[in-house]
């Protein structure tokens, strides 16, 4: 293990047992600070609704906080969620005070005789989340998953020369800054044909097996010169192309990165790239990404507006997400993004990245042998997945637009809002 690895590791761990990286913003909503306190005070977070009479009982609430001796810290309102029935809309508060600790249960009680729905709320610790692009050189936190230095299954493991290349094109990543330009690598001609024989063998599948708006874009790529079987792209051209036409742009990782700073980079219509290439003796299928991968499985989609706005709207839903939240959006993620599939006029075929950079798998995806099942979020969300090999099940949206448009982040409540059938 390299002295970055094991750095990058460790701070993986620690940041998972402190909770976060760094302290993170208060999220809106319903979640607020419960403190145990200095000098026998404690601080509380209380929300309360007003039914009837919201005058008269806004003012009585405050007769309480007044004998009570709360120091008033933060106030605020909003019309209640649970009033959509009556025609009056409901407010609820949201307060922050001090109180006495031995005041607190008969403070509470008495504030319950004059609002309705008193709760006192603890606050979620919301993990750190990047707020701006640059920020993105803190989500580096790689998981060693597939590691060609620690995995013995990996068909790279008892290949020094392979494990000391790819050593040297992920410690250029590791060392990125936002802004640099990208990394050129030089490749080898045996890495040369590899990417060879990747490309020719996808190609020949494409026009029977990809959705439209990959060949559109595959199409371009290529009477751009930017693809081709005899060279791999390099990706500050590629993030030139696709900047033209949805803004995103690329960065290079160093290898597999944690689901949470992976989605995180999506937000910012970011998308990690790895350079190096996998072994030649399994060109067919890598469990792991590679640039066969990225380059001929996420960008041509990418290239597409639609898709691109569902890809950055994973990652917007994950910023400051809860781990079971992040878990979820994974495995949308994983059954979409990498291995979608969509009906387009009346067949089905293939959208997802990690089926157009796999001949193996895209051939088995579509041949009718693995189990198909209706894209619906709520159920896809939830579906155990297993990266190991071939999916045993794939999720079809009824057509491409279908699946962008069950999957909708809102951007003034901060969330996803998932929309039934249409
Ligand atoms: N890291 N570098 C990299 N590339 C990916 O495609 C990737 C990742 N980490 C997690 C991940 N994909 C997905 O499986 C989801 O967990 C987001
Ligand atoms: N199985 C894919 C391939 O061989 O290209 C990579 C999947 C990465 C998630
Ligand atoms: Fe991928």
């Amino acid at each position: 293990l390299s002295g970055r690895k094991r750095s990058l590791i460790e701070d993986a761990r620690r940041d998972r047992e402190s909770g976060s990286s760094s302290p993170g913003p208060s999220r809106c909503g319903d979640s607020f600070v419960f403190e145990e306190g200095k000098s026998g005070k404690v601080t509380l977070n209380i929300v309360f609704a007003l039914k009837n009479e919201k005058n008269a009982g806004f003012f009585k609430a405050g007769k309480v906080f007044e004998t009570f001796e709360a120091k008033l810290l933060h106030l605020e309102s909003r019309p209640s969620r649970k009033s959509k029935k009556s025609s009056e809309e409901d407010l609820e508060f949201f307060m922050r005070c001090e109180v006495h600790c031995s005041d607190t249960d008969i403070f509470i009680n008495s504030l319950k005789r004059v609002a309705d729905d008193v709760r006192i709320v603890q606050e979620e610790k919301i993990p750190w989340f990047p707020e701006k692009i640059s920020d993105l050189d803190k989500c580096n936190h790689l998981i060693t998953k597939y590691d060609p230095d620690l995995d013995q299954d990996h068909p790279g493991f008892s290949d020094p020369e392979y494990r000391k290349r790819r050593g040297i094109i992920s410690e250029r990543a590791f060392n990125y800054k936002h802004g640099d330009p990208l990394p050129v690598v030089e490749y080898t001609p045996e890495e040369i044909a590899t990417w060879r024989e990747v490309y020719r063998t996808l190609s020949s599948l494409y026009p029977t097996h990809a959705c439209r708006q990959f060949l559109e874009a595959l199409g371009q790529l290529e009477s751009e010169c930017l693809y081709g079987e005899d060279k791999i792209p390099q990706l500050g051209e590629v993030s030139a192309f696709l900047k033209e036409r949805t803004g995103f742009q690329l960065r290079p990782v160093a290898g597999l990165l944690s689901a949470r700073d992976f989605l995180a980079s999506l937000a910012f219509r970011v998308f990690q790239c790895t350079q190096y290439i996998r072994h030649p003796s399994a060109p067919m299928h890598s469990p792991e990404p590679d640039c066969c991968h990225e380059l001929l499985g996420h960008i041509p989609m990418l290239a597409d507006k639609e898709f691109a706005q569902f890809s950055q709207e994973i990652g917007l839903a994950s910023l400051g997400a809860s781990d079971e939240d992040i878990e979820k959006l994974s495995t949308l993620y994983w059954f979409t993004v990498e291995f979608g599939l969509c009906k387009q006029n009346g067949t089905v075929k293939a959208f997802g990245a990690g089926l157009l950079s796999s001949y193996g798998e895209l051939l088995y995806a579509l041949s009718n042998e693995p189990q198909y099942k209706p894209f619906n979020p709520a159920e896809t969300a939830v579906q155990p997945y297993q990266d190991q090999s071939y999916q045993p099940v794939y999720f079809v949206s009824e057509s491409f637009e279908d699946a962008k448009h069950k999957l909708r982040y809102d951007p003034y409540t901060c969330s996803m809002e998932v929309l039934d059938e249409p």
